[in-house]
């Protein structure tokens, strides 16, 4: 839960597993939410990291798609709206995805629990501009491009 629109109330980006997508949910500051946004994925999105990934300020998601075992990156636009982004892949089954600066150079990097192959993935942020280096970790990798297998909104 942040502050995704800059307007001072907490948001909510959610995955929803059995529907094929994410939610962006809108504070407004009394413990309900406006109206939600949703942005199409591949089958069972399962969980959200968040961090501004590309250093421009605004906060953006990172979610793992445990279908076709990648990681979607959206970037926050700074109004409530996401662009579709980077698209990573990762190991075998991905679940849980935590965001933090692993190597203390400032910028948030990923790490993602691959239940398949009892792994991790750990995809470094290089930027400015994005850039995501790889790090093998148990037995792991990963590999980075652009618009692999999930779709825009
Ligand atoms: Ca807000
Ligand atoms: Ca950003
Ligand atoms: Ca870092």
């Amino acid at each position: 839960m942040r502050d995704f629109d800059g307007d001072g109330t907490q948001d909510l980006f959610v995955a929803n597993m059995t529907s094929n997508d994410v939610s962006f949910l809108p504070g407004i500051g009394d413990g309900t939410f406006g109206d939600h946004q949703n942005y199409s994925l591949d089958p069972f999105p399962y969980s959200v990291g968040v961090g501004d990934y590309n250093g421009d300020g605004i906060l953006d998601t990172a979610v793992v798609v445990e279908s076709t075992e990648v990681v979607a990156v959206f970037f926050g636009n700074g109004d409530g709206s996401f662009t579709y982004g980077d698209v990573l892949s990762v190991g075998s089954m991905p679940h849980f995805i935590v965001s933090g600066d692993f190597n203390g150079d400032g910028r948030p990097d990923l790490a993602v629990a691959n239940s398949g192959s009892s792994t991790i993935s750990l995809m470094l942020n290089d930027t400015p501009p994005i850039r995501w280096l790889c790090a093998r970790v148990h037995g792991s990798s990963c590999n980075v491009g652009q618009g692999q297998s999930a779709s825009s909104p």
